[in-house]
């Protein structure tokens, strides 16, 4: 007891010696970082995520961790929304009477953000939206968007296909949307129409949302086996996972993924590429989640005052072929 005492005093009293000392000029470089003095108030993100639906998400919120990791001047405060856009504005009205410097959104749907994103704006605390855009009324409640461009990866997809079916060709194609009223799942639809507009042989014969993920893909797919079998040719999926899940379905069915029905989805994770080097996958338009440097970049240049642009934009490319995934596999971080 009385030694507990004594450290508690000692551990005060260092505490308060590095205080004073901290008030001085002493300055600290951490990591390569612009140095900050020991003193110095960190930067706090607060960053609302959806929640763990897809293989590419789980990618995203470890990158976004990671940042505290590698900029000692940034502090991260992380909520998991659970899919739900309800707890998604429980978690930004949570950030901003926390006070925190910058408000990270990856919003599950476009709609339904104008109050509370208002509320960020009153409190002057800017809005970063993370990988999926918003439709708001005035675009002046987010400062940011840092992510993808999901109409040209729709329509990356469908060029894997024109490609390969031409003019002439013909195929009937099933989509497995993302989550409905998600800009991923709105523009890749749209994206990937656009693209086969002028193919009148490709013909989306099925839609249905799998919610992103890789049970709901796989159920989806089997009911849309059930009703068309053998008369699938193509299938897109607007993510990775949501494919895994319907080539389980597919082989289950007694067809080969990959020969018997074509296949082309969005992300890039590893399990897609290690999917395609076996052949039963054909096309992965890539889509970035390691986003969490830029995220630290636009919360730094924000804190300091400096405009960013409104579209901090991915680049990612298109992986084709058995050939293209083998020799990627060892590369992908993701
Ligand atoms: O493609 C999907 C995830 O918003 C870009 O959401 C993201 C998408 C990604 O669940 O796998």
């Amino acid at each position: 007891m009385k030694n507990k005492k004594i450290i508690a005093f000692l551990a005060t009293a260092v505490l308060v010696t590095s205080m004073f000392v901290g008030c001085g000029s002493k300055t600290a470089t951490t990591g390569g970082n612009s140095a900050t003095t020991a003193t110095s108030k960190k930067i706090v993100i607060g960053f609302a995520q959806i929640g763990a639906e897809s293989g590419w998400r789980d990618a995203e919120t470890n990158s976004v961790k990671d940042i505290p990791k590698q900029n000692k001047d940034i502090e991260l405060k992380f909520s998991d929304g659970q899919q739900k856009q309800e707890n998604q504005i429980k978690a930004i009205r949570s950030f901003i009477a926390q006070k925190v410097d910058v408000i990270a959104l990856a919003p599950v749907v476009e709609s339904g953000w104008d109050t509370v994103l208002k509320e960020a704006k009153d409190a002057k605390i800017p809005v970063v939206l993370m990988d999926r855009t918003i439709k708001v009324s005035d675009e002046s409640l987010y400062t940011t968007f840092i992510g993808s461009d999901f109409p040209l990866e729709g329509k990356n997809a469908a060029k894997f296909l024109t490609d390969k079916y031409g003019k002439t060709g013909k195929a009937n194609i099933v989509e497995l949307q993302g989550t409905v009223g998600s800009s991923a799942q709105v523009d890749r639809m749209a994206g990937f129409k656009a693209g086969i507009k002028d193919f009148p042989g490709l013909k989306i014969i099925k839609s249905q949302s799998g919610d992103f993920t890789r049970a709901k893909g796989k159920e989806v797919m089997e009911a849309f086996l059930k009703s068309d079998g053998k008369n699938i040719q193509v299938l897109y999926a607007h993510n990775d996972d949501m494919a895994m899940g319907a080539i389980q379905a597919i082989e289950e069915y007694g067809l080969k993924p990959g020969k018997d029905i074509t296949i082309v989805s969005i992300d890039g994770i590893k399990d897609a590429f290690t999917a395609m080097s076996q052949g039963k996958t054909n096309c992965v338009v890539e889509c970035n989640p390691l986003l969490g440097p830029q995220l630290a970049k636009v919360a730094r240049d924000l804190n300091a005052g400096k405009t960013v642009d409104k579209w901090v934009k991915s680049s990612e490319g298109v992986f084709v072929g058995a050939d293209q995934a083998t020799k990627a596999l060892p590369s992908r971080k993701y």
